[in-house]
């Protein structure tokens, strides 16, 4: 047995772990939140907590000595990276070969660093991707649930319709209506009202200051600011950063006992020690939940763990795309960074669509049109377990994009045809047209229904649960979040509910 317990400890601070921290706070049950990134609050000497994402320092990416931004070039030129020194930045970029995996790293998870589009998934479509899960209830109940804890918000169409920061958007609705194709306003997690005041020059700006990927310092609701201060709030939550997980076992009084490496800001390792709990909820995010335990399968120390456990990992058929626009058609010197609007192919049988309108916020008049597609790709991945370096792969391999490649390929050129125009090869590297090589999506690894049961319960060890993204079977149709909050509220209503404390 471990010397330190706790009733309940819940691994990561993203959304299925601020949703497992705050309904056990509320339900009564002491909980220790552990979180490998640290808490992002005291302000730099710069005065800002997050860096600008144009000039970023060492608080941008995770222990690195260069930025490593998903757009690596503009005009051919290596712009936009930066040497850093090693800290422990808020985003990530996990990379496996063939795929890179964009995560955030921090007290809030994603929620720092992510675009705070909230939609949510066509029904049908959701249902086809987890039939065993009550749509009614999640529709009825937990979507409105989630929506309302997270703070989804929309935009004031007069606005969008008026403003500068959102030509960008105007432009590329232009050209897919141009083409017979349907755009939709995606509800946000960054306060509108917010954005309008720093537009009037009344608020602090951020979304308006380029801020994006690195954090943001103001007007953005991460579940630090929700789920996570309401789970505080109850008295029974406490967090602590800076701390790895890095084995689970079965302890044989019951419960679990954890392996945790703690880290100072250099990345040294200050200390190990062992954490005991009668229930753990795992929302390390699909890499880190699944790598957790595969791990603990593998080398024997959670031995009756299911075979699925590291299997159906996708990654939302993300695809990233760039236009040329002609001279006459701008998009604006001046871009918000947070997505308002997307065009909505989903329902084309043949060749299903989603692709967020993204800006490209450089400060100056570039004529480009940037999209992230989301499509509908049957490919899956899995992960094995490496014991030479203890850790999981993530085996994907570059041709398994191709079903997304041409997706967005097909969309975009019916929009290029009929706007004529061109694609832009030179922003993601190796004169490409479609960035395949990276996802903000990591979804799947532990999924719901195969390596648990129906509610997040890890098959084999009663009181072992997952609570994240790893149990959404690999695609969506739709940013993932609000999903993974929904679904983290069902389980848990239902865990809470039924389970033995
Ligand atoms: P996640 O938020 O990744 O949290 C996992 C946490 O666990 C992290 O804080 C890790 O540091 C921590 N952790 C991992 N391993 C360990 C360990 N061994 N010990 C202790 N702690 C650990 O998980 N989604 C949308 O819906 N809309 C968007 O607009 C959007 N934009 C995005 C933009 C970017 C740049 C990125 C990177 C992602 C974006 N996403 C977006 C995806 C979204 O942020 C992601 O699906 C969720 O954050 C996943 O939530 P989880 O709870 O699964």
């Amino acid at each position: 047995a471990a010397a330190h317990y706790a009733p309940a400890i819940v691994v990561g601070s993203g959304y299925g772990a601020a949703v497992a921290a705050l309904r056990l706070g509320r339900a009564g049950v002491r909980t220790v939140v552990l979180e490998m990134g640290r808490l992002w609050e005291t302000p730099g000497s710069d005065g800002k907590v997050f860096p600008s994402t144009s000039a970023p320092d060492q608080r941008s990416m995770w222990f690195r000595t260069r930025t490593e931004a998903p757009l690596a070039q503009f005009l051919w030129l290596d712009v936009v990276n930066r040497d850093i020194s090693p800290y422990p930045g808020v985003l990530d970029r996990v990379n496996y070969g063939d795929m890179s995996v964009y995560v955030g790293r921090g007290v809030g998870g994603g929620s720092l660093v992510n675009g705070g589009m909230a939609p949510t998934p066509r029904r049908a479509y959701f249902s086809e991707m987890l039939p065993r899960v009550d749509a009614d209830e999640m529709y009825g109940t937990y979507y409105p649930l989630a929506r309302a804890m997270l703070g989804v918000n929309d935009i004031d169409p007069a606005w969008f319709e008026s403003t500068e920061w959102y030509r960008f958007a105007r432009t590329s609705r232009k050209h897919a209506q141009n083409t017979g194709l349907k755009t939709v306003f995606v509800p946000n997690v960054y306060d509108f009202a917010h954005m309008k005041a720093e537009a009037a020059g009344t608020a602090p700006r951020s979304a308006l200051a380029g801020e994006v990927i690195y954090g943001n310092n103001h007007g953005k609701k991460s579940v630090d600011k929700t789920y996570l201060a309401a789970a505080l709030g109850t008295g029974n939550v406490t967090i602590e950063t800076l701390q790895r997980v890095v084995a689970v076992r079965p302890d044989p009084a019951g419960g679990y006992v954890l392996t945790v490496r703690s880290i100072d800001l250099a990345g040294r390792v200050t200390g190990t020690r062992e954490l005991g709990c009668a229930q753990l909820f795992l929302g390390a995010g699909s890499l880190g939940t699944t790598e957790i335990l595969l791990r603990a399968r593998e080398t024997g120390a959670l031995p009756l763990l299911s075979e699925k456990v590291g299997l159906g990992w996708g990654h939302n058929g993300n695809v990233m795309t760039a236009r040329a626009n002609h001279l006459w058609d701008t998009v604006g010197a001046d871009q918000s960074t947070m997505p308002a609007l997307g065009i909505d192919d989903w329902d084309n049988a043949a060749n299903p669509v989603f692709a967020e309108i993204a800006p490209l916020p450089m400060g100056f008049e570039h004529w480009i049109s940037m999209y992230l597609a989301i499509t509908r790709n049957p490919e899956r991945g899995s992960f094995t377990y490496d014991a030479a370096t203890d850790s999981a792969r993530l085996n994907w391999r570059r041709d398994q994009n191709t079903p997304s490649v041409n997706a967005a390929k097909n969309l975009f050129d019916r929009i290029n045809r009929r706007n004529v125009t061109v694609y832009r090869h030179d922003l993601f590297g190796g004169n490409r047209a479609f960035a395949d090589n990276f996802t903000y999506h990591p979804l799947g690894g532990c999924v719901l229904g195969d390596a648990t049961d129906d509610f997040g319960r890890a098959k084999g060890h009663p009181g072992l649960y997952v609570v994240d993204g790893s149990l959404v079977p690999g695609s969506l149709g739709v940013n993932p979040f609000v999903t993974i909050t929904a679904l983290a509220e069902r389980n848990m209503a239902r865990i809470l509910a039924q389970d033995p404390r």
